[in-house]
């Protein structure tokens, strides 16, 4: 039933401003025409209006704005990322349902998305503020064949996939401050939660939680005193459809983790680079009770930090408190 109406979603999304007839559609999908029609039926229950003429045959007037499970999947054209959503209107985080289902085995690239957070956590459990209905909340479980080292990588390479979906969809230009935040305009717009469950040498599930500001209006971050958040509809003076945006990023992560697997982390950490917010620019480091000031040099093999101090030599860091925006001078 799911599959047969998520082939029909992609038969009528091919032709967006054609009809496709009942003929064409049940000899496609192997089904009668009745079937077809109750489908349909189905589809508009899901928020789908869908305009059918005798003798032509139907098509997709409106796509729905409902999340749920369903309109997250119809019309997403990966191969295993969201091959299970999980869909919650409210939820306390959408990581604790991941951490969950992860640790009952649920199958890599399952996705849970819920509408609102009412714990969403950022980092060392930061508070996370995920509106009702105003942004993408969601976890992605991996599970990755790589050395536990590894997994921040994949904090990094997700940075990349969203910057490159929010680039598709808006003409925006988004930077990504390491290791974990996506800015616009000075501003953080999303954040990345990587959390992983190990052994030795061997990953066992990776939980990568995504936020991203898409509908909120400035008021609605005035509890947020330190760094000036905003929103898609901030920047772009519109409100977004979440349903497509998700589909773009889970199709853009799906993309360049394959590329990862075939081509190793190098393509990712170049493309990161191009990215990067201050990269080659003087920043200040806070580190074993030290405070220097030193050039972002880059990332290394591993996604970690590379700065230069003044004496010329390289320093590597993992979780420095990096003064971004002073240069020493703030
Ligand atoms: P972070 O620790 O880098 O950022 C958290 C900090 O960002 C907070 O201390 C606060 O200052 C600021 N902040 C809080 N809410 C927002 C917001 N909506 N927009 C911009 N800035 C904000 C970043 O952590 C990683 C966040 C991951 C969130 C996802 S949502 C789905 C999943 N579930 C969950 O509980 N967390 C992840």
């Amino acid at each position: 039933m799911e599959s047969t109406r998520r082939k029909l979603i992609d038969l009528l999304s091919r032709y967006p401003d054609e009809f496709v007839s009942g003929q064409v559609l049940s000899e496609q999908l192997n089904i009668t025409r009745s079937a077809i029609w109750k489908h349909m039926k189905e589809l508009e229950k899901d928020g789908y209006v869908i305009q059918s003429v005798p003798r032509k045959g139907y098509r997709i007037l409106k796509n729905p704005d409902k999340l749920s499970a369903n309109t997250i999947q119809w019309g997403l054209s990966t191969n295993w990322l969201g091959s299970r959503v999980i869909f919650e209107k409210t939820t306390d985080s959408t990581q604790v349902i991941a951490h969950h289902l992860g640790r009952e085995g649920a199958q890599h690239g399952t996705v849970v998305v819920a509408d609102e957070q009412v714990k969403g956590r950022g980092r060392l459990n930061r508070t996370w503020y995920s509106k009702k209905g105003d942004g993408i909340w969601m976890s992605l479980i991996l599970r990755p064949e790589v050395e536990p080292q590894q997994a921040p990588q994949l904090t990094l390479l997700s940075a990349v996939a969203i910057v490159e979906a929010l680039e598709e969809i808006t003409d925006l230009a988004f930077y990504i401050k390491w290791p974990n935040d996506i800015y616009v305009h000075d501003h953080k717009i999303a954040g990345i939660l990587t959390e992983m469950q190990a052994e030795q040498d061997q990953i066992n599930y990776i939980v990568q939680g995504i936020g991203l500001n898409v509908n909120q209006n400035r008021e609605d971050f005035n509890m947020i005193s330190d760094n000036e958040p905003t929103s898609l509809k901030i920047e772009t003076g519109m409100a977004w459809n979440r349903r497509p945006l998700i589909q773009v990023i889970l199709q853009q992560i799906e993309r360049l983790y394959e590329r990862y697997l075939k081509e190793g982390f190098l393509p990712i950490k170049t493309m990161w680079e191009e990215r990067a917010y201050r990269l080659g620019q003087p920043i200040m480091v806070s580190s074993k009770n030290q405070n220097w000031q030193g050039i972002f040099k880059g990332i290394d093999q591993d996604g970690a930090l590379i700065v230069t101090d003044q004496k010329g030599r390289d320093h590597v860091l993992y979780s420095a408190e990096i003064n971004w925006r002073s240069g020493g001078h703030e």
